[in-house]
């Protein structure tokens, strides 16, 4: 396929074509989500995952002013050694570093927008921006939640974090029209742990019905995503007072340091590494591994769907 500014990788364009499953991974977890070198190691042994369960991985960033579909192992190493040096790109920045001949490293709204337009029907991430807290202050919607109602593209994740406000940023999908469903749970997960203590509506056992499930919605026509939360495994759940306590001394760190826009996430995700003694970056990582298992799954039954 060729999309109007856009690169897809060779191998991809051939798979997309053939109706192959392709599974999108975004980029701003390697620059700004996991300090090198873990978040090389991750974004590399997550796109082996992909492989391993029958699908392929497509990375995607924005080298030197170009979106790329499927950016290569030396272009995952250079983004995650340049960090945040290099720019956290959502969608209304594509423009202007295609303009500028610039780097960007993808949010999951630019991620979709770019997967959407090379034909990409599955995206795996760890989590999705929302709503942010103290909203009554400072309007922080993430542009995540606004690209989600508009691309016919799932996105797996392990929930929202409790750095959001998770009750708002459901409410936000539900105006939005984004059906919710949890993997094999009826409780929308908060990333580091399996529980929120918000309920969902809707539980799917198996990555065929969901893929079942995304057919039916797009033929009818209605358009956006479908929010896939699948809980952070057991083993690396991190239950109560220890997570609690960190994201809430962080956040109120970021609130009294002034820390805003897009820098707020980062920020918190660092902080809370080093209030957890690095326990949350491991968390972060294995439920990442397990996203994108599912991913894969989930691509491979929606590619045996026949076409029509
Ligand atoms: N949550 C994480 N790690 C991340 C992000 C979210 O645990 O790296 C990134 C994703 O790329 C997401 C973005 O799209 O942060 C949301 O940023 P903002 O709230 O500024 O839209
Ligand atoms: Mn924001």
């Amino acid at each position: 396929m060729h999309v109007s500014r856009i690169f897809v990788a060779p191998e991809i364009e051939r798979l997309i074509k053939n109706n192959e499953p392709v599974v999108a991974l975004e980029s701003t977890i390697i620059s700004h989500g996991m300090p090198y070198p873990k978040n090389v190691q991750t974004a590399l042994r997550a796109e082996e995952i992909v492989r391993e369960n029958g699908a392929t991985p497509a990375t995607i960033a924005i080298i030197n002013g170009i979106p790329t579909i499927g950016i290569t192992k030396e272009q995952i190493d250079y983004i995650g050694k340049n960090g945040e040096k290099i720019t956290k790109a959502s969608k209304r920045d594509i423009p202007i570093l295609i303009a500028n001949k610039q780097d960007g490293a993808t949010t999951v709204a630019a991620t979709l927008f770019l997967a959407s337009s090379a034909g990409i029907k599955v995206f795996a991430t760890g989590g999705i921006g929302g709503v942010h807290r103290y909203f009554g202050d400072i309007m922080d919607i993430s542009s995540d939640l606004d690209e989600l109602s508009k691309k016919n593209v799932a996105v797996i994740c392990a929930g929202a974090k409790s750095i959001l406000d998770i009750g708002k940023t459901l409410e936000y999908l539900e105006t939005k029209s984004i059906p919710i469903i949890g993997y094999q749970t009826n409780e929308f997960p908060a990333f580091f742990s399996r529980k929120s203590g918000f309920k969902i509506k809707y539980k799917m056992e198996s990555p065929k019905q969901i893929a079942d499930m995304l057919k039916i919605k797009w033929d009818l026509g209605i358009k956006g995503s479908v929010v896939i939360a699948n809980p952070i495994p057991e083993k690396f759940d991190i239950y109560g007072d220890l997570i609690a306590s960190a994201i809430e001394s962080a956040c109120n760190e970021a609130k009294e340091k002034g820390i805003a826009g897009n820098q707020v996430t980062p920020y918190l995700l660092d902080e809370i590494n080093n209030l957890t003694q690095g326990k949350s970056l491991e968390a972060n990582i294995n439920l990442v591994y397990a996203n994108v298992k599912l991913g894969a799954e989930i691509a491979r039954e929606y590619s045996k769907i026949p076409l029509c």
